[in-house]
């Protein structure tokens, strides 16, 4: 069906007596006719991104769009009294928890929008993320039942099902195709697992508790899971059109693994080689060893997943025999390289699997997300193997698909870009920069714009949130996961001095501002969550205070996904990407913020580093201890209480002065007692950055007042944000990884 033919039919739909429900499913599936059937290119090399996490969002908007509909959808619709906006009610499919998980979707997006085969392949959870609620200030974790409206987004494939077999029991992985709508239409491919009850647990839950060995055996099965479902569709139609020529595997398939979660596909592939085709091990590891490339996303120890032999045994005896020979051959393969690199890069040792060094091993390149995160995994996390391998690693920028997150989330923005350089930045991104030219003059219409955004934004607030904000307030936003590396507490800090200096008066002439916060915390991560009551209840306490209420809110969203992102970051003014310098592997948010024109207030970490590179130092606002100030810091012996003193010692004491309630559980006070200690320091150095934050926040706002150049900072960000464009980053995974 072609899109003359849609709107035909879209004309003919009757909307008289339907709900929201029936007439999101009865459009949405108008439009699949447009996909066809999806199937990857044949006789050609294809990419296969294997992820644990696709975190889609919004479908309806995004696939209308991209189809070329939106506007006349909208359109037909008004003509028949319905406004599109309703569709808003329908639930975000997420698939993920954060960055990695969106970063999925947004190459996806890029490859399909340029013309490349590149396929996901995941898990069809019955439950996304779950949905946040806040009792008392505190997180409580809801299911989240993505598919109550239907899915209309997907085929399913039952002509395609086939069993994955773990020692215990066999599973049946059903494929569900979502279509990635663009210049070709690529596949999604999620399995849903089915059989007994123990089987269909499978695909139940995104990150299922894994406190307990149970736990820890389920994310297991699920890796597996995947894993083994896609190793074998692709051997299978190997076979049927090449015949049983494995050396020629590599040539026509390149696997990328997005982080270690889908690592074992690795021993898979090896596994079917060797016993259903009877290749020699040492030959299936090299066809291995030519067909994968792995993507690390976090240089966090506790991220690197190890995994009992145990637990795998149990499961999986051979997928573990196999991990164990492959760990063998690596170390007989570097055993001139000395005691210290063979036990650095073991993937077996202690009866344990170290994922990411079997990744490392087999993978033919390996990437980091930033350029910082890559000189730290060459000099850091992978030192030894990147002195043995040195051309395996390599640097491959985050990047955002600015089809999402500008032409859909900021209409008005994109249509101002178009009326300043033409539309031709919309189908070849690198354009853009031809705004660069035009900032000067263009800035008193983008301060309209903004306006209208934060209006959009601030009403929306209001509705969901119940707080009252005006649209001539200073919009500062942290939107991300809650982890303490990210920082949100040195935040609350900050908010809170700001208060008490408006307070006292040692703040004067301040541009009324609004502090927005969105973000959910692991269901068993205990600081993140005292994390998020501690912000709740700053929220209450300042937003209550009539005294300062002209002048300082704060809001912590409730819920925060996928669409709440995509108001908050064309709304915003400031973004807020403090993580402690070396943490934060990239970041994507603060691409998506720049990208809509606001500025970003940040540490020298992750891409924060390359956007003031690109757009300019004086554009933005950089602060706090850099990776190296960081690491002599560390080696002298961080002394916390050294930096807890004046402003910031009456912030920080409200954890512990009775300002604030925890109900008696104690988290404030253990919250204090971690940034305080003198036995292990915070290794997120809070109270380091605190105050040079603080002043940073004070400068911004001093800035704003000049209403006019501030506009041309952010639209310097703006103009400079084409390198961000995941389509950017896919033509660069294209040329020099996959070799498409
Ligand atoms: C680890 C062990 C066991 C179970 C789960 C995990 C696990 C799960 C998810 C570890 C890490 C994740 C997710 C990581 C993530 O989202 N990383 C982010 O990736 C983005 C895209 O590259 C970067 O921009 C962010 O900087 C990074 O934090």
């Amino acid at each position: 069906m072609d899109k003359k033919e849609f709107l035909n039919e879209l004309n003919g739909i009757d909307v008289r007596g339907k709900n929201v429900i029936a007439l999101y499913n009865e459009i949405s599936s108008l439009a699949m006719k447009c996909a066809g059937e999806i199937t990857p290119t044949e006789g050609t090399r294809n990419a296969y991104y294997l992820s644990m996490e696709f975190l889609i969002g919004r479908g309806f908007f995004n696939n209308l769009m991209e189809i070329g509909v939106l506007d006349e959808v909208r359109k037909v619709l008004a003509g028949k009294g319905v406004d599109i906006n309703i569709f808003e009610e329908i639930e975000d499919a997420a698939l993920g928890n954060g960055g990695l998980g969106r970063l999925a979707v947004c190459f996806l997006d890029s490859a399909a929008g340029l013309g490349l085969p590149l396929h996901g392949y995941g898990i069809r959870y019955k439950y996304g993320l779950f949905k946040q609620a806040f009792e008392n200030g505190y997180q409580i974790e809801l299911p989240d039942d993505w598919q109550k409206f239907g899915d209309p987004w997907s085929i399913r494939r039952e002509g395609e099902k086939r069993t994955v077999k773990y020692a215990d029991m066999t599973v049946t992985a059903v494929p569900y195709d979502y279509p990635v709508f663009g210049k070709r239409i690529n596949r999604l491919r999620l399995f849903q697992a089915e059989g007994s009850e123990e089987a269909r647990k499978i695909s139940e839950y995104l990150y299922p508790a894994d406190d307990t060995e149970e736990g820890k055996i389920l994310r297991i099965r699920q890796e597996y899971f995947f894993s083994a479902a896609t190793v074998a569709e692709l051997i299978e139609n190997f076979v049927k059109r090449y015949g049983k020529k494995f050396d020629k595997f590599p040539k026509y398939n390149v696997i990328q693994l997005n982080d270690t979660h889908p690592v074992m596909a690795i021993a898979e592939l090896i596994r079917i080689l060797t016993t259903e085709y009877s290749i020699a091990f040492p030959a299936a590891l090299s066809i291995a060893r030519e067909t994968f490339a792995y993507t690390n996303h976090t240089v966090l120890p506790e991220a690197l997943e190890t995994w009992k032999e145990e637990y795998v045994r149990k499961i999986l005896p051979e997928i573990a025999d196999i991990m164990i020979k492959v760990s063998l051959c690596a170390e007989k393969e570097l055993s001139a390289y000395g005691e210290e690199r063979i036990s650095e890069t073991a993937i077996y040792k202690g009866g344990q699997f170290y994922m990411a060094n079997l990744a490392v091993y087999v993978a033919k390149k390996v990437n980091g997300v930033a350029k910082l995160h890559t000189e730290i995994l060459k000099s850091k996390t992978f030192k030894a193997a990147n002195s043995i391998y040195p051309d395996k690693f390599q640097n491959k920028t985050n990047g955002i698909t600015h089809r999402r997150w500008l032409e859909l989330c900021n209409v008005e923005l994109s249509g101002l870009i178009d009326r300043t350089i033409g539309e031709s930045w919309r189908s070849d991104i690198s354009r853009l920069s031809k705004l660069k030219d035009f900032t000067r003059e263009i800035a008193e219409e983008f301060i309209q714009i903004k306006t209208v955004k934060k209006r959009q934004l601030l009403k929306y607030i209001a509705q969901k949130e119940n707080i009252e904000i005006q649209e001539n307030f200073l919009v500062y936003s942290q939107i991300k996961r809650l982890h303490e590396y990210k920082r949100q507490l040195m935040t609350a800090f900050a908010v809170l001095e700001l208060y008490f200096g408006l307070k006292d008066g040692s703040i004067k002439d301040f541009q009324p501002s609004v502090f927005i916060f969105g973000a959910k915390s692991a269901p068993s991560y205990k600081r993140a969550k005292a994390i998020i009551k501690f912000i709740n209840e700053i929220a209450a306490y300042i937003n209550s205070d009539a005294e300062t209420n002209g002048l300082l809110k704060v809001v912590f969203v409730c819920n925060y996904n996928v669409s709440y992102a995509e108001k908050i970051v064309a709304g915003s003014d400031v973004s807020l990407q403090v993580s402690t310098a070396g943490l934060e592997a990239s970041g994507t948010g603060n691409m998506k913020f720049m990208m809509n024109g606001a500025v970003t207030c940040g540490t020298m970490d992750g891409a924060n580093i390359e956007i003031v590179e690109l757009a300019g130092r004086e554009n933005n606002y950089i602060f706090g201890a850099t990776v190296e100030e960081i690491a002599d810091i560390k080696q002298k012996g961080y002394k916390p209480a050294e930096y807890l003193e004046g402003n910031n010692k009456r912030a920080v004491e409200t954890l512990i002065d009775g300002t604030f309630s925890d109900g008696g559980t104690g988290i404030f006070k253990e919250l204090y007692d971690c940034l305080t200690a003198y036995g292990e320091p915070d290794c997120y150095f809070v109270l380091l950055d605190l105050k040079n934050y603080v002043q940073t926040l004070l400068e911004i706002n001093y800035d704003y007042k000049d209403k006019k150049s501030f506009a041309i900072k952010q639209l310097e960000n703006a103009a400079n944000s084409a390198y961000f464009s995941s389509d950017r980053t896919i033509k660069e995974y294209a040329k020099d990884i996959w070799d498409l």
